[in-house]
């Protein structure tokens, strides 16, 4: 099907480098805050904003991860009648009273991000929990929404958002698939 590119390499990083601004500004600062991202690629977006606010505030910010498989019988299908499984908890730090700040590249359904309340709420009590997404596409079937967003880009349940990472895929970008 087509292809159109949403996001290149520099307006990702840009869009990184705001998300990393507000992030300071909405906390007025950063030492109550832990990143958690969330694997694969909320992971390395995660390390990315880490990398950015302590080159902006002089000083280390917390990390975490979350790994969170979503069981769908069809990727491409229509409903997103998955659920979403807490496989691991990587959060070295007592959580109570501090703000996690959870990560993720695309959010859709938000039942990966409700995995992810959940895996954090079992280790305390955190005084709040924000989320920071790439791309916004859309489509939530849970009361969920992102304090920070690269780009809302509204999609039909048969398109697809693809990113691509450095890390992983040897580029930085994001497109839309029209299947
Ligand atoms: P990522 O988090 O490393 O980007 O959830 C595991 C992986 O499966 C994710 O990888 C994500 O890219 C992909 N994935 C999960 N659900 C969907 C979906 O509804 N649409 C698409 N296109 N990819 C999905
Ligand atoms: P959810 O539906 O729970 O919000 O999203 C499920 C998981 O799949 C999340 O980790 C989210 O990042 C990813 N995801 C959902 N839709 C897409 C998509 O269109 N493209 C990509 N790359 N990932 C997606
Ligand atoms: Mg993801």
């Amino acid at each position: 099907g087509q292809i159109t590119e949403l996001l290149d390499g520099p307006s990702m990083n840009r869009a990184l480098t705001r998300i990393a601004h507000e992030i300071i500004e909405k906390n007025k600062g950063i030492d109550e805050c832990i990143l958690v991202g969330i694997k694969t690629r909320g992971a390395f977006l995660a390390r990315r904003l880490a990398e950015k606010i302590e080159k902006i505030e002089g000083k280390p910010i917390r990390t975490g991860e979350l790994d969170i498989t979503l069981y769908r019988d069809d990727l491409s299908t229509k409903n997103a009648n998955g659920e979403a499984l807490v496989q691991q908890v990587d959060i070295d730090y007592v959580v109570t009273n501090q703000k996690i700040i959870l990560v993720d590249d695309v959010l859709y359904t938000g039942r990966t991000v409700r995995a992810g309340l959940d895996a954090v709420m079992d280790l305390g009590r955190p005084s709040h929990i924000q989320l920071a997404v790439l791309v916004d596409r859309g489509h939530r079937e849970l009361p969920i929404r992102a304090d920070y967003v690269g780009k809302n880009i509204p999609t039909s349940g048969t398109e697809k958002i693809v990113v691509r990472l450095t890390e992983v895929d040897h580029e930085d970008n994001v497109t839309l698939h029209k299947l």
